[in-house]
Parts: structure tokens; C-alpha cells; sequence
């Protein structure tokens, strides 16, 4: 019997905004399950695990409205569809830099996700001292009648990124981008302590593991 075919269906059928972020959130449920057994398959064969934890998140409708109004766009579903990257969106914490390289490539060998784009805040830092590796990808959403490429938004940093980040949020949402020059620039030198750091602790990382292939009988 021929099996019959399932449509790939895009945003241009979706006209609600409870079906639509029912679709962002099963993208998330998805890719929440990827990263996991990505997780525990590097256990497996290299005996440790590169993430730390990963924080997912639904954007908010204001801070949806807020993105669509800076980028000059009207509120509707169909331009938070298109414009909006994040709606969906993942944020996996390592403890160490070459840990959030390995993740990326692993995440981009997955067959069934498509990779819209890449930045590369750590070799590129944004002038504020930001870091991070950013991965915009789509994921197949499985529903009783079709297929939908959903976006998500993966963002790969280091636990000291991550602190560092956190605190410029903060700061940016309490002075709403009016930041004192003295604070902001304060927390660029900061970003370049922490880029110091977690090289170091890179390093020590990978001492410690020859160290101990060279004491291990
Ligand atoms: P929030 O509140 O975290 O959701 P785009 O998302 O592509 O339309 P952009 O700015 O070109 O817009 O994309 P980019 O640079 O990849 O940034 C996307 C997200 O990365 C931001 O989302 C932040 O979460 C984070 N980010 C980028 N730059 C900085 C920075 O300088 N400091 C901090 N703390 N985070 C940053 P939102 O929607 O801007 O913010």
C-alpha cells in the first residue's frame, strides 16, 4: 500500500497566535530532546558531559512587540513569523570554550535540522565585550497532518559568558541602552578578564586529563 505524504506546511496557513506558539514550543520540546541525547551520547564515549545546563525559553508577546516595533515592523502574526528569530529559543551552557565548538558541529550534523545561520561572538566579540556562539537552525514539527520548519534560536556560551552576559542584561534593561560609560566600560574589561579566564581554565582542563593518561597504567 503507498504510504500517503505528509504536506510541509509553512506559517502562511497558521493565523492564530495560540497555534502558532503551540508549534514554537513543540520546535522546543524537540530540540530540548536532541540536546539531551547529545548530552548523554558524549558521556558515553568520551566519559564526561560538555553542558552544564541549558535554559529554554518562549519569548514574551511584549518582548515580541517590542523586537517587531525596533525593527520598524507592524505587530502581526505573520511578521513575527518572519522577522522574529527567537521566538523560540535555547541557551545550552558549557563549561569550557572548546566544549561550545564540539556542541555546534553536533547540533549542525543532525540531518533533519536546517542551519539558517551561525555568529560567532566568541572569536568576534560584539563591542560591548558580548560573547557567545549563536545558531539559528529550523526543526521539522511533527503534527497529525503535516510537517512545519520552525525556527529556534541556540545560543552556545560558557558558564563565565553566561555570568558576564546575564549582568549586561541587567543592566542594559535598568538603564533601558543609557548605560554610565564608567559601568559599561567597566564590563567590557570585565569580558575581556572572563575571555582570559576561561582560556586558562581551558588549558588547566586539559593538563588535568593528560595528567591523568599519564599516571593511568
Ligand atoms: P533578549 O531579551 O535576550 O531576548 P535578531 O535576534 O537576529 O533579530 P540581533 O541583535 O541581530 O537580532 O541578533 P543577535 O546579535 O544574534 O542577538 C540575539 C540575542 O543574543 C539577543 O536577543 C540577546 O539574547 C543576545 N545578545 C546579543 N547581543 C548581546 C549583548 O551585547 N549583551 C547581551 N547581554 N546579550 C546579547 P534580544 O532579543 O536582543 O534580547
Amino acid at each position: 500500500m503507498e504510504r500517503k505524504s505528509i504536506p510541509v506546511r509553512d506559517f502562511r496557513d497558521v493565523h492564530d497566535w495560540d497555534t502558532v506558539m503551540f508549534i514554537y514550543r513543540s520546535a522546543l520540546k524537540t530540540m530540548d530532546t536532541k540536546i539531551d541525547i547529545i548530552n548523554d551520547e558524549f558521556l558515553k564515549r568520551h566519559k564526561y558531559t560538555p553542558i552544564e545546563h541549558v535554559k529554554s525559553r518562549l519569548k514574551s508577546p511584549e518582548s515580541i512587540v517590542k523586537k517587531l516595533k525596533r525593527h520598524g515592523y507592524e505587530s502581526n502574526i505573520e511578521n513575527m513569523v518572519r522577522y522574529v528569530n527567537d521566538i523560540a529559543g535555547i541557551r545550552i551552557i558549557c563549561s569550557f570554550t572548546s566544549d561550545i565548538y564540539l556542541l555546534a558541529d553536533m547540533i549542525m550534523n543532525q540531518r533533519d535540522l536546517s542551519i539558517i545561520y551561525t555568529k560567532d561572538y566568541i572569536k568576534h566579540p560584539k563591542r560591548s565585550g558580548y560573547r557567545s556562539y549563536h545558531l539559528l537552525i529550523t526543526i521539522p514539527v511533527y503534527l497529525s497532518d503535516s510537517i512545519v520548519d520552525t525556527k529556534v534560536e541556540i545560543q552556545i556560551r560558557s558558564v563565565a559568558q553566561d555570568f558576564w552576559a546575564t549582568l549586561e542584561h541587567k543592566m542594559n534593561y535598568k538603564f533601558e541602552g543609557e548605560s554610565p560609560p564608567n559601568i559599561a566600560n567597566e564590563l567590557k574589561e570585565c569580558a575581556a578578564l572572563i575571555s582570559q579566564l576561561d582560556e586558562k581554565m581551558q588549558y588547566l582542563n586539559l593538563e588535568i586529563q593528560n595528567y591523568d593518561k599519564k599516571t593511568t597504567p
